[in-house]
């Protein structure tokens, strides 16, 4: 493989996207090696054809906001690739949204629901609506907007949305009514809905629990147990507050939670009653963490700043792409972090990667680590297949199951010589055989 030309040409062809491209370049230099073994893939062009979405739609969605005035935003669903099952992938609402950060996201989502063992493709989609300071009414309203052009692409089979970034369970609530009231059928095409309309238990919960299951198995697989050991968590989420309820009932202590204002830092431990007060901060949906240290007294709030200057043993990025940058990885480098595990798809920058990777750290990609999300998603699709619905109990059970056999994967694929696990090259690795060969035994398609 001709990594360098294959990289200058999609550079030229598409110049701006930034995430995209940087995304494409970690895999590319991950599987390099294995494609250059195994001809029938240069053959079948499959590193053209996987860098190439299957289709990307863009729509205008026009909606009425409080005062009274017409709002217009860009909606999007880029679906990637179905080699291995239908489109599967969240929607993200958020200000920052363009096309390099779904095709980026959606690229991402085409591995790691390849690893997750599930058939499931991969997809993602959003708007550059925000939801900042926005009334439920307004919410409401934009997301039966953007259902409206939406529901006529997606389906059961064809393709599961579900939420990311600023679609949490009322934002899927307002997007399935409208999408059932469209299609006139009950046939749980959007995953994260609530329980009482075929929803999966545990599905809030899942990408913070899948990524704690993992983090535990990393840390057990170098023989050190999770049990008191601090850890610094970024955003604060749906995914944060899941990783922080697993982390604090694992017995480890969660002291940071951030947003787009800053960072709180409390030494006393974020669990209980505090963990709880994360959802209402969200509710709040002003965006801050602020309040946290108004609220309790223990904690610091530092403005501006990102938790990852506090000595940790445990860095769990959980907000947002490029989150980690490389000054701050010479920090957490320089501190003897003994893990970090991206939680947030892409936490952190090409060179806070490479610079992980190069000091040899115990540190995992998010395709690996939250995995857990979109699994149970599946597990979801399952369910709302069979009409039924399983026990919190099983649904967690095969959670621990499929985050165990990811871990297998990135040891299977990922170890080196020397013995060091490159968690990167190992979960690249494994989604891009399972998804190249499925592309290679359908045919040039
Ligand atoms: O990034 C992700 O894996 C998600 N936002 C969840 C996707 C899903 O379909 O559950």
């Amino acid at each position: 493989m001709n990594t360098q030309k294959i990289m200058a040409d999609l550079e030229a062809k598409h110049p701006g996207e930034s995430e995209f491209l940087q995304a494409v370049r970690e895999v590319l230099l991950s599987v390099e090696d294995v494609y250059n073994q195994h001809p029938e893939f240069e053959k079948n062009k499959i590193i053209e054809r996987l860098v190439e979405p299957d289709r990307i739609l863009t729509f205008r969605v026009v909606w009425e906001d409080d005062k009274g005035e017409l709002q217009v935003n860009r909606g999007y669903r880029v679906q990637f690739n179905n080699a291995i099952g239908p489109y599967k992938g969240g929607i993200r609402f958020h200000a920052s949204v363009n096309l390099s950060i779904l095709k980026f996201l959606g690229f991402e989502q085409t591995f790691k629901n390849a690893l997750t063992t599930l058939p499931m493709g991969g997809a993602k989609g959003g708007s550059d609506f925000s939801p900042r300071g926005r009334s439920n009414a307004e919410i409401r309203r934009f997301c039966q907007a953007f259902m409206l052009e939406l529901w006529r692409n997606i389906g059961p089979d064809q393709d599961v949305p579900a939420g990311d970034i600023g679609v949490g369970g009322r934002e899927v609530g307002y997007l399935y009514g409208m999408y059932k009231k469209l299609q006139r059928e009950h046939t749980g095409t959007i995953t994260g809905k609530g329980l009482e309309f075929g929803g999966s238990i545990l599905r809030p919960e899942a990408t913070g629990f899948g990524a704690l299951y993992f983090v535990n198995q990393m840390l057990k697989d170098k023989g050190i147990d999770i049990k008191g050991k601090t850890v610094a968590i970024s955003g604060f989420g749906n995914v944060a507050w899941g990783a922080a309820t697993k982390a604090t009932q694992l017995g480890a202590k969660v002291v940071t939670i951030s947003g787009p204002d800053g960072y709180v830092y409390d030494p006393e431990g974020i669990s209980g009653d505090k963990i709880d007060y994360m959802l209402e901060l969200r509710e709040s949906g002003n965006d801050i963490v602020a309040p946290y240290a108004d609220k309790f007294p223990s904690a610091t709030f530092y403005p501006g700043r990102k938790p990852w200057e506090q000595k940790v043993d445990i860095a769990l990025p959980c907000a947002t792409q490029n989150e980690v940058s490389a000054t701050d990885a010479r920090q957490l480098i320089d501190n003897r972090t003994l893990c970090i595990a991206e939680v947030s798809n892409m936490g952190c920058t090409e060179e806070a990667t490479n610079l992980f990777l190069h000091h040899k750290m115990l540190f995992a990609p998010g395709k690996a680590v939250n995995a857990g999300g979109v699994a149970t998603s599946g597990l979801e699709m399952s369910q709302n297949a069979m009409h039924l619905s399983w026990t919190a109990e099983e649904v967690d059970q095969r959670l621990h199951q499929i985050m165990s056999s990811i871990h297998g994967q990135c040891l299977k694929y990922g170890k080196q010589p020397d013995g060091y696990i490159n968690y990167v090259k190992g979960a690249n690795i494994a989604g891009f055989i399972k998804v190249a060969k499925a592309m290679i035994d359908q045919g040039p398609i």
